[in-house]
C-alpha cells in the first residue's frame, strides 16, 4: 500500500474539503475536523434518527457540505449510503424508496414536496431528516440535532463484504437496478484509481463536477481523491454555465479538473486562450465517449491533455489514459488495475485486437473485490451480467494491438446523454401517461454538444392529431420533466403515425435508432 495513502504521519497542508457557492460563501475542512465534524453526524444518525448498523438511507442532497458528512457517518456507523440526484421527482423517490426498503431519507428543502407526496406509501420509512437551515413539519432538522451531537463516536467495524452504498442505475428494461457496493470494492478499490488515473497527490486540489446523486462523485469526491490525502475542490452552482466554470479555474488553485466530455465539448466554444488557469496541470474525464477533435482542441488551447477514463457504475475505472502513457485520441486508454478487460463475442470468446465484440472484464474464482456486489433483490440480472468466464458491461468496443480500448456504443437500448445513462422505458412510461400518447419508442439521436440525446418517437391519440405541433413538443416534454428526473427529457420528439414492430408486437428501437444514426 506504499504511496497510496500518506503515512508519513504529516497531515496534508490542503483542506479535505473546499466548498464555496459563488455567492462569498465558502467552508473548509481540515482532515481533522472532517473526522469530528463527521463522527457528530454519525451520532445524529445513530441516537435520535435511531438507525442501525446495515440499514439504508437514501440521500438527496445538492452539492452541499452535509453531503460530505453524511457520507462518511454512513461508512462510521455501517449505514448504506443511496446517493439520488436533487433532479429526482416524486415517482422517482417512491420507487427508491420502495424498492430499497429505505429507513431514512436525508432531504434539502426542495426535494420535500416530493417526498411529502409519496411518503404514506413507504411503510418502511421511519425517519426523515432535513438538511436545511428552516424547520419543516414531521421531519427532524439536522442542523439542530448536530450543534447538540457529540464529537465522540466509534466506528463500527465492517467486514470487507458488507454493503457500503446502492447506486439506482438505468437498463433497457424496467426500473433502475439498485447496484450494491461492498466496504471493499468503494473503500479500497478506489485507491488504485486516485493514484493512477487521477494521479492525486496530499498536495492536489481535485475539482470533480459530477452531481452528487452518481457513482462519479463517490469517485472524484470521496475516495479516490480522500485516500491520497488530496482536497476535494467544490463548486455548488445554481446553474451548469461555461464562464462560471472557466472563472472557477482562474480563480482558485485547482489541479485536477474531472467532468463529463459534454462539459468540455461546451467549453472548447469558448476562446480559451484568455483564461489562465491557476494551477490546472491534469485534467480528466468520463461518462460518455470522447471525440478526438474535443481532445485536440482542448490541448491546442490550454496546453493540457485530456486522459479519458471509461468505467460503470457496477465496476468502477476500468480502462484509461494514464500519465506517462501516450494517448491515441478517440480511444479511451488501456485497461486500469487490478482489471484484464476482453472484447468477447456471444459465445464468451475473446476476440482478437481490431475486431469488435462486447467490452468485459475476466473474472476470477471470485468476484473481484473491487466490483458491485450484485443488484440487490434481483437474481437473474445479477447473473445475466456474466457470459462463460467474464462481466459483460454491455458496451461494445475495440481493442487494437496495442492493447488500446475504442467505444463502439451500448449493446442494448440503454442512452449515454451528457454522461448520464437513460433507460428508454422509463421515460416512454414517462411519456404514455401523457393523454396525447398512445405509445412511444425512445432511442438515442446524435448531438454535437451532448454526444447523443433522447429522442422519442410519439405516435398520437385521435383527438392531439390536429395540434399544433411544437406546442405539443414543449407540452410532452414538460410532462416528462415532471414526471420523472429532468435530464431524462426527449430533447428531440417526432410524430410518427406507427411505431416498427416485430411480428409478436415489440416495438423495434434498433431500426428507429439505425435511422437516427444514418445506417438505413
Ligand atoms: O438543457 P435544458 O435547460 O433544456 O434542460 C436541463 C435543465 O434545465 C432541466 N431541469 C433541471 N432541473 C429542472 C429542469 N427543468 C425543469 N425543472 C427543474 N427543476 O433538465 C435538463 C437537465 O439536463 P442537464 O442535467 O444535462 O443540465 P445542464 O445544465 O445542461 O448540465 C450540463 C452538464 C454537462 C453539467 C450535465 O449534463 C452533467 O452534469 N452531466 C454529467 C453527468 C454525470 O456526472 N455522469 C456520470 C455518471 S457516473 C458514471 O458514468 C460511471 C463512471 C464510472
Amino acid at each position: 500500500m506504499e504511496n497510496l495513502i500518506p503515512m508519513t504521519g504529516e497531515r496534508p497542508a490542503n483542506p479535505a474539503l473546499w466548498w464555496v457557492n459563488g455567492r462569498g460563501d465558502e467552508v473548509k475542512w481540515s482532515f481533522e475536523e472532517l473526522g469530528s465534524l463527521s463522527r457528530k453526524a454519525a451520532n445524529v444518525l445513530t441516537k435520535p434518527c435511531g438507525l442501525k448498523r446495515g440499514d439504508r438511507v437514501a440521500v438527496i442532497l445538492p452539492r452541499i457540505p452535509e453531503w460530505w458528512l453524511v457520507n462518511v457517518a454512513c461508512m462510521r456507523t455501517g449505514l448504506v449510503f443511496m446517493p439520488g440526484t436533487t433532479q429526482l421527482r416524486a415517482k422517482d423517490i417512491l420507487y427508491r424508496l420502495q424498492a430499497s426498503k429505505a429507513k431514512c431519507i436525508v432531504a434539502s428543502e426542495e426535494v420535500v414536496p416530493a417526498v411529502e407526496s409519496i411518503v404514506s406509501e413507504c411503510p418502511d420509512l421511519k425517519t426523515k431528516l432535513l438538511v436545511s437551515p428552516c424547520s419543516q413539519n414531521g421531519w427532524l432538522s439536522f442542523q439542530e440535532l448536530f450543534q447538540s451531537a457529540s464529537a465522540e463516536h466509534s466506528c463500527v467495524e465492517t467486514g470487507s463484504q458488507e454493503p457500503m452504498a446502492i447506486y439506482f442505475t438505468s437498463g433497457t428494461t424496467g426500473s433502475p437496478k439498485m447496484a450494491q457496493h461492498s466496504q471493499s470494492s468503494l473503500g479500497i478499490g478506489y485507491t488504485l484509481c486516485g493514484r493512477y488515473w487521477l494521479d492525486l497527490k496530499s498536495s492536489d486540489i481535485i475539482w470533480s463536477m459530477s452531481d452528487t446523486g452518481w457513482i462519479k462523485a463517490a469517485i472524484g469526491s470521496v475516495f479516490s481523491s480522500w485516500l491520497q490525502g488530496a482536497c476535494v475542490f467544490v463548486h455548488r452552482m445554481a446553474q451548469f454555465d461555461t464562464d462560471t466554470f472557466l472563472d472557477t479555474l482562474t480563480t482558485y488553485p485547482i489541479t485536477t479538473l474531472c467532468s463529463a466530455p459534454t462539459v468540455y465539448r461546451m467549453l472548447v466554444q469558448k476562446d480559451l486562450k484568455r483564461y489562465k488557469f491557476k494551477k490546472l496541470r491534469h485534467c480528466l474525464t468520463g461518462g460518455e465517449p470522447l471525440n478526438p477533435e474535443v481532445l485536440e482542441q482542448w490541448k491546442a488551447q490550454t496546453g493540457l491533455e485530456l486522459y479519458e477514463g471509461y468505467g460503470q457504475t457496477e465496476v468502477g475505472i476500468i480502462c484509461a489514459n494514464q500519465k506517462g502513457q501516450e494517448i491515441k485520441p478517440g480511444s479511451m486508454g488501456k485497461a486500469v488495475l487490478p482489471y484484464n478487460v476482453q472484447i468477447i463475442d456471444e459465445n464468451g470468446n475473446i476476440l482478437p485486437p481490431g475486431k469488435e465484440g462486447e467490452i468485459a472484464l475476466r473474472l476470477k474464482s471470485t468476484w473481484p473485490f473491487c466490483f458491485f456486489s450484485e443488484y440487490v433483490d434481483n437474481p437473474q440480472k445479477t447473473a445475466a451480467t456474466v457470459r462463460g468466464d467474464f462481466y459483460v458491461t454491455g458496451d461494445r468496443g475495440v481493442m487494437d494491438s496495442d492493447g488500446y480500448f475504442w467505444f463502439v456504443g451500448r449493446a442494448d437500448d440503454v442512452i449515454i446523454s451528457s454522461g448520464y445513462r437513460i433507460g428508454p422505458f422509463e421515460v416512454e412510461s414517462a411519456l404514455i401517461e401523457h393523454p396525447a400518447v398512445v405509445e412511444s419508442a425512445v432511442v438515442s439521436s446524435p448531438d454535437p454538444i451532448r454526444g447523443e440525446v433522447v429522442k422519442a418517437f410519439v405516435v398520437l391519440s385521435a383527438s392531439f392529431k390536429s395540434s399544433n405541433p411544437e406546442k405539443l413538443i414543449l407540452e410532452l416534454q414538460d410532462h416528462v420533466k415532471k414526471s420523472t428526473a429532468p435530464y431524462k427529457y426527449p430533447r428531440k420528439v417526432e410524430f410518427v403515425p406507427e411505431l416498427p414492430k416485430t411480428i409478436t408486437g415489440k416495438i423495434k428501437r434498433n431500426v428507429l435508432r439505425d435511422h437516427e444514426w444514418g445506417q438505413t
